[in-house]
């Protein structure tokens, strides 16, 4: 539904690495939001771009454009994307996606950018890599003396990585054995104790890890 190319994102970062292609449909923004009926209902989240559409009408439009929110980020920019509250008002859902360079976390609704790590993104031959998931709260920021924010996993060519708003530049990270970069992490309550552990399986180890990072068993 939503046309390619590089300024009409669409979840993907290249024309080539067909297995990016992670848009989210949620309801994310309200028609007050947006000033238009285009955002009854679900919306079309694709990277740095919100799209906002009436299917009886045939109609799709760019509802909300992150490199309008912030000039320094390209337009156009796209990849992965993941959806989720991200700075602690469950109000608003958060965008966290990697374009082929940067990672990124803003607010359509708020219409902010809240976090950006430059250069991040490795490659895979000439093609960048990279996965978001999962959103969840698997680590109690109290205990550091931070309001407890959810975190997001994000990975890219063999380093996996822990984001949340506390912290300026990452939470976490360790080195993978996944040269592609798109495997994809998942988080479950494994020992029952009410917070969540992240499975995450690169090409030699399944990893059951703690939000603190701390790999409580390997095989
Ligand atoms: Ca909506
Ligand atoms: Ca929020
Ligand atoms: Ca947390
Ligand atoms: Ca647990």
């Amino acid at each position: 539904m939503v046309g390619g190319g590089s300024l009409a994102p669409f979840g993907k970062v290249d024309l080539l690495n067909t297995e990016e292609a992670d848009i989210v449909v949620v309801d994310i923004l309200s028609e007050a939001d947006c000033g238009s009926s285009l955002c009854q209902g679900k919306e079309i989240v694709a990277g740095s771009v919100i799209y906002g559409l009436d299917i009886s009408l045939g109609m799709i439009s760019v509802v909300r454009n992150l490199n309008v929110i912030d000039p320094a980020v390209p337009a156009g920019s796209d990849g992965p994307a993941g959806v989720g509250d991200l700075d602690g008002d469950p109000s608003d859902l958060e965008v966290a996606y990697a374009d082929t360079a940067n990672f990124y976390i803003w607010s359509p609704k708020k219409q902010q950018s809240l976090f950006r790590r430059n250069g991040i993104v490795a490659f895979s031959g000439a093609l960048p890599a990279h996965a978001i998931s999962p959103i969840a709260n698997y680590y109690d920021d109290t205990q550091d003396g931070f309001t407890n924010l959810s975190e997001v996993v994000f990975i890219t060519a063999n380093t996996v990585y822990s984001f949340n708003l506390n912290h300026p530049l990452e939470q976490w990270s360790f080195a993978s054995t996944d040269a592609s970069g798109i495997t994809r992490a998942s988080a479950y309550d494994l020992d029952n104790d009410g917070v969540m552990e992240i499975l995450y399986r690169g090409e030699l180890n399944l990893r059951i890890i703690n939000g603190k990072c701390e790999s409580t068993g390997e095989s």
